[in-house]
């Protein structure tokens, strides 16, 4: 077995004080916090289109990467050799996990039969490879997208045999995430949604979408797949609009179609930022709806309209979605997903890493820290406090059921002017600063 990424060894915990960029500084992958790893709570995932996949091509201008692939020119050869240095970074990184699209573990040939053939020789070497290895698949999903037989959509195309076409490349996927035991099957969709009404008609397209994730359901269940659904909601790009536009319209939808039983969802911090939401409030979407499965951790940037996909070096932010995590009971199969990116100049294969340790590492500090916040009921006091008009008297009637507008009005005549007190919000943030400077 060749080694891909040469001169570089496993990547060690080495603590805040090491000057090794090669190391890590906070995510200590034994370090048990509360009965489980580091390694456990954060369930870390490599992307492998990124990671593998993308070679730094912008609309300018083509791709720049110098990857050790290079030169290998058999689409067959080049898909096992991807498979090997997968397990290689991610056994030197001490990632547990990775997420694929069909098309990215092999590419396409000329009809779908010689590419369901390509795929199945693919996964035979990856199983064989995770014989000797404990990193898994977290979830896989298939590339609706690229091709330009989906430019209409796939689901949500015009055209039935797109939509057919759609299923069949699904139901393979779904096949082989449960060859691989895949923990989740995500469903994105890049390309579900119009980019003008004049051509759309929206109600068929939307029973159409719906159609399809319940045929998902029925198909899955057929073959005993076991692992959780997920769709990631995203606001637009490549389409103008589409219709997974974030959490809340995502739980509508399901709810609309009878379909919420059957989904949890993929949160992308970048995704939140296009829909004008913070990854945070996303997160709380999907928590207080029972729906929060798994993270696509990466980062957007605020002054570009588009999905940057950055790896996440934000402490603040990694906190609070780490804070949301903890407070809806941790990941049960989902995972941190480094759906991230090195730029356009960050050229070399040593940068993969340093993206990974820089992500990882941000993650690892704002768990630490959003854990201690928990734990010290920081915020949850405040909160508490702050609606216990509700837990007795006039309030409590109120949750209860118990009053209508007019015993209220009653109430109030009697009551005369609400007495408030403040929302403290400076007083809030100080204290997250102090605890994330603080923290150990
Ligand atoms: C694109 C999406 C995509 C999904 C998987 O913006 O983030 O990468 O995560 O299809
Ligand atoms: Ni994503
Ligand atoms: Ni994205």
């Amino acid at each position: 077995m060749s080694e891909y990424f040469k001169g570089i060894g496993k990547i060690k915990y080495e603590g805040p004080q090491s000057d090794n960029p090669l190391a890590f500084k906070y995510y200590n992958p034994e370090e048990v916090i509360d009965g489980k790893t580091m390694k456990e709570h954060l369930r870390f995932a490599v992307a492998y289109w990124h990671t593998y996949q993308a070679r730094g091509a912008d609309p300018f201008g083509v791709g720049t990467a110098i990857r050790p692939w290079d030169g290998v020119s058999d689409p067959m050869d080049l898909a096992y050799a991807k498979v090997e240095a997968n397990f290689e970074f991610c056994e030197k990184l001490d990632i547990p996990f990775f997420c694929f699209h069909d098309r990215d573990i092999s590419s396409e040939a000329d009809t779908l039969s010689e590419t369901n053939k390509r795929l199945d020789k693919v996964v035979e070497k990856i199983k064989d490879r995770m014989k000797s290895s404990d990193v898994k698949l977290l979830w896989g999903t298939a590339n609706l997208f690229s091709n330009p037989r989906f430019m209409h959509g796939a689901s949500t195309s015009c055209s039935a045999d797109v939509f057919a076409y759609a299923a069949a490349q699904v139901k393979k996927a779904l096949e082989i995430t449960k060859e691989l035991n895949g923990q989740n099957y995500v469903f994105w969709g890049g390309r579900e949604g119009y980019e003008t009404l004049l051509n759309t008609d929206m109600k068929l397209e939307l029973d159409n979408l719906a159609r399809f994730l319940s045929m998902a359901v029925d198909y899955a269940k057929e073959i005993g797949f076991d692992g959780q659904f997920l769709i990631e909601p995203k606001p637009k790009e490549p389409t103008k609009h589409q219709y997974d536009f974030d959490a809340a319209t995502v739980l509508g939808f399901l709810k609309n179609y009878g379909l919420e039983k059957y989904f949890k969802l993929n949160i992308e911090a970048n995704h939140a930022t296009l829909a004008q939401h913070t990854f945070q409030h996303e997160l709380r979407v999907a928590r207080i709806n029972n729906a929060l499965g798994s993270i696509d951790a990466n980062q957007g940037d605020l002054l570009l309209g588009w999905d940057t996909d950055q790896f996440p070096t934000n402490i603040y932010d990694t906190t609070l979605a780490m804070y949301e995590v903890i407070m809806a009971g941790g990941f049960d199969k989902g995972g941190l997903n480094f759906d991230s990116k090195v730029r356009r100049a960050s050229f070399e294969p040593e940068d993969l890493f340093y993206g990974h340790i820089a992500g990882m590492d941000a993650f690892a500090r704002g768990f630490k820290v959003a854990h201690r916040l928990v734990k010290d009921g920081v915020y949850e006091k405040f909160i508490k406090e702050r609606y216990s008009s509700f837990e007795k008297g006039i309030g409590l009637d109120i949750v209860s059921g118990k009053v209508g507008f007019k015993e209220l009005e009653a109430y109030t005549l009697q009551n005369g002017e609400p007495r408030l007190s403040s929302g403290r919000q400076e007083m809030l943030e100080s204290i997250l600063n102090q605890y994330i400077i603080e923290t150990k």
